[in-house]
């Protein structure tokens, strides 16, 4: 029954650009070095593309009892002879005294060994101690946790009082400022609230918070128009939603140890062509991306639920987004003039409605791990579009509704009304290419 759900011309489905052919997800960003499934067979516990290397694990630590450094393994030889870094196991290959087995946290540098000068703020860890010297977390050593009363903070004084709290039960802003250019550098790890930074003209990066762990509350980050990029790489939880809109000059962000948001909304920044969430996995309410207008591509993988909306619209240049490990949504809308693919490879699950309209680029998109849609499927007015697939549709409480798609051949879909009714799915469509 599979076959004569799908709906295709002459241009055959092909799903996922750039699959490595044998691992379970397909997406271009993976390859054999990288991903979790090299080579079709099992590396998840002792075996690396088809042939043993030991017999325990090159997923990460230790190949066939000869520890390789804590990284991964060279795809080549762990089994006793060769380390992480290409060399026979027990050298000193960088010279500097100290071999990879006994401690040098890179054998590839002789500036880096137990024991070597740290060089501050550098990012480098050169004495191998697990972290690099930085003056701003030195700083902080002493911070302490500061009492709820202390509110909110608007102004240079209020912001004086908690330079040295390392958590506070209230919110944090800093909007409506002409100057200074950065927030100054606190010691802020735990915000009970919300933490805003709003309509300041002249902030131009995030620096000063990048000790933050924990946002109880929003993160609103909103109409500044000076600020370009910000990485806030320690931060892990946003119990509430994450605001990102209308930033003219902001060209990329990186928040890589979120791993969960209420929502997240991210619009309207006119420069943006990146941005990073490469941990996020759940998103409890809604994910909107829209009008961003310089954004070409996007991808969100490790994304595995949205308990709300997914809507992708208006950004204009979007060419391609994936969400390859999306398994369930509570209701889809994409709607993208550039648009020519997109990738939800492991989407099961909608919970209301999905709809597919005006995206006047798109050529062809399959669905294929779809079972069950809890509302209504809507494919319309979508310019360019030839050719679909849904193999997998069982379910569905509301019904299809496929119309005005101006290329799409109506006798192919008349044909999928039909397989769809044979399953006990309402179908419809009208107003398609006479082809
Ligand atoms: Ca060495
Ligand atoms: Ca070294
Ligand atoms: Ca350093
Ligand atoms: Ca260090």
């Amino acid at each position: 029954m599979r076959g004569l759900l799908s709906l295709m011309l002459a241009i055959p489905l092909v799903v996922g650009c750039g699959d490595d052919g044998g691992d379970d997800k397909p997406s271009d960003t993976d390859t054999a070095a990288t991903d979790a499934d090299d080579g079709g067979s099992d590396d998840g516990g002792s075996d690396d593309g088809g042939s043993d290397d030991g017999g325990s694990d090159d997923g990460g630590s230790d190949d066939g009892g000869s520890d390789d450094g804590g990284s991964d393994d060279t795809g080549t030889d762990d089994t006793g002879t060769t380390d992480a870094d290409g060399g026979p196991v027990g050298t000193d290959e960088d010279g500097d005294g100290v071999t990879l087995e006994d401690g040098d946290c890179d054998d590839t540098d002789d500036t880096v060994y137990p024991g070597a000068d740290e060089i501050w703020d550098d990012g480098i860890d050169q004495d191998c101690d697990g972290e690099d010297a930085d003056t701003h977390v030195e700083r902080c050593r002493e911070a302490v946790p500061c009492p709820t009363a202390l509110g909110d903070y608007r102004t240079d004084e209020q912001w004086d009082t908690i330079a040295m709290c390392s958590t506070i039960a209230g919110s944090v802003a800093f909007n409506n400022r002409a100057f200074p250019d950065v927030i100054p550098d606190n010691c802020l790890q735990e915000v009970g609230g919300d933490v805003e930074i709003q309509n300041s003209s002249a902030i131009s990066d995030l620096t000063g918070l990048s000790l933050l762990t924990e946002i109880g509350g929003d993160l609103k980050i909103e109409t500044n128009d000076a600020l370009t990029s910000f990485s806030l790489g320690r931060l892990t939880a946003i119990a509430g939603n994450l605001n990102m809109h209308t930033n003219h000059a902001l060209t990329s962000f990186s928040l890589d140890s979120v791993t969960d948001a209420g929502s997240i909304d991210i619009q309207s920044n006119d420069a943006l062509t990146s941005f990073s969430l490469n941990n996020l996995t759940d998103v409890y309410e809604n994910l909107a991306i829209y009008e961003n207008i310089a954004l070409t591509s996007f991808s969100l993988d490790s994304v595995t639920d949205i308990g709300g909306q997914l809507r992708i619209y208006s950004n204009g240049a979007l060419a391609s987004f994936s969400l390859d490990s999306l398994t369930d949504a509570g209701s889809i809308s994409i709607s993208d003039g550039a648009l020519t693919s997109f990738s939800l490879d492991s989407l099961t699950d909608v919970y209301e409605n999905l709809a597919i309209y005006e995206n006047a680029a798109l050529t062809s998109f399959s669905l294929d791990g779809l079972t069950d849609v809890g509302g209504n499927i809507d494919i319309q007015s979508n310019g360019a579009l030839t050719s679909f697939s849904l193999d997998s549709l069982t379910d569905i409480l509301g019904s299809i509704g496929i119309s005005y798609n101006d290329a799409l051949c109506q006798s192919l879909v008349d044909a999928f009304i039909e397989a769809m009714e044979a399953l006990g799915i309402s179908a419809s469509g009208n107003y398609n290419a006479d082809c």
